[in-house]
């Protein structure tokens, strides 16, 4: 069956995986599911065939069959109960799995994505550097805990899974921003998941389709 997902004709990000068509792509690729990507500008994402898909009008969505998903949470816990290599099969350990890819979502990624948006739309206001530094104090605060729990191990729970996925490109988001450095276990974390084979083909597909719309202007 023909599975499709939807992401930027044009990314914001340059190519650089940060949209997040990305995590959804890695996702597929670890599980050997081939997709088809159907491109959409932002004109068409806010357009009623887009959102009778996903009602907030965005990207990633997916469709197989008569299903269709949006939330890459969403979409990537469907993957990994669909096909074998994302949860482990021992019931407690795929419970506490599924419990890091909500602390991802929930608890990591929110204050990151609020630093990303000050950067992005408030660099310009007098306000910009004290409130910086408060959500730098947030993040870093999140980052310690993570890293103290992580500690030398590889992955956050055993072996490699859909918990570590999403958390890897949660903590990819602050790439230019920096703080991860600052905790050298998260960075060679980070690392790890980016050198898996699966990533480096979804991180090439994903930065084809930037290069492509780079070429076509
Ligand atoms: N909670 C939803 C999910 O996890 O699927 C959030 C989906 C979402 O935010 N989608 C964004 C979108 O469609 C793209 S990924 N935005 C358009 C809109 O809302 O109109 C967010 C994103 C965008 C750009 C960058 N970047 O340039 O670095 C990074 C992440």
């Amino acid at each position: 069956m023909t599975l499709t997902i939807t992401a930027f004709e044009s990314a914001p990000d340059r190519g650089r995986g940060l949209a997040r068509d990305m995590r959804v792509r890695w996702a597929l690729e670890e599980v050997g599911q081939p997709y088809e990507v159907r491109l959409l500008s932002f004109a068409q994402m806010k357009e009623p065939a887009h959102c009778a898909l996903h009602p907030f009008g965005q990207i990633p969505t997916y469709e197989e069959g008569d299903l269709v998903l949006f939330e890459s949470g969403a979409i990537i816990l469907h993957i990994a109960e669909q096909h074998p290599g994302l949860l482990p099969e021992d019931a407690d350990a795929r419970a506490r799995a599924i419990g890091w890819m909500f602390a991802a979502l929930n608890t990591v990624e929110p204050p990151i994505v609020e630093l990303g948006m000050c950067f992005l739309f408030e660099r310009d206001k007098p306000w910009f550097v004290e409130r910086r530094a408060g959500l730098e104090t947030g993040v870093r605060k999140r980052l310690n805990e993570l890293s103290r729990r992580l500690g030398d191990h590889d992955w956050l729970d055993g072996g490699f899974s859909a918990g570590d996925l999403l958390m890897v490109t949660v903590l990819r988001r602050l790439d230019r921003i920096g703080i991860v450095p600052e905790y050298p276990n998260l960075a060679a974390y980070v690392a790890r998941g980016e050198a898996r084979p699966a990533y480096q083909r979804a991180f090439n597909e994903q930065l084809a389709v930037f290069e492509a719309s780079q070429a076509s202007n």
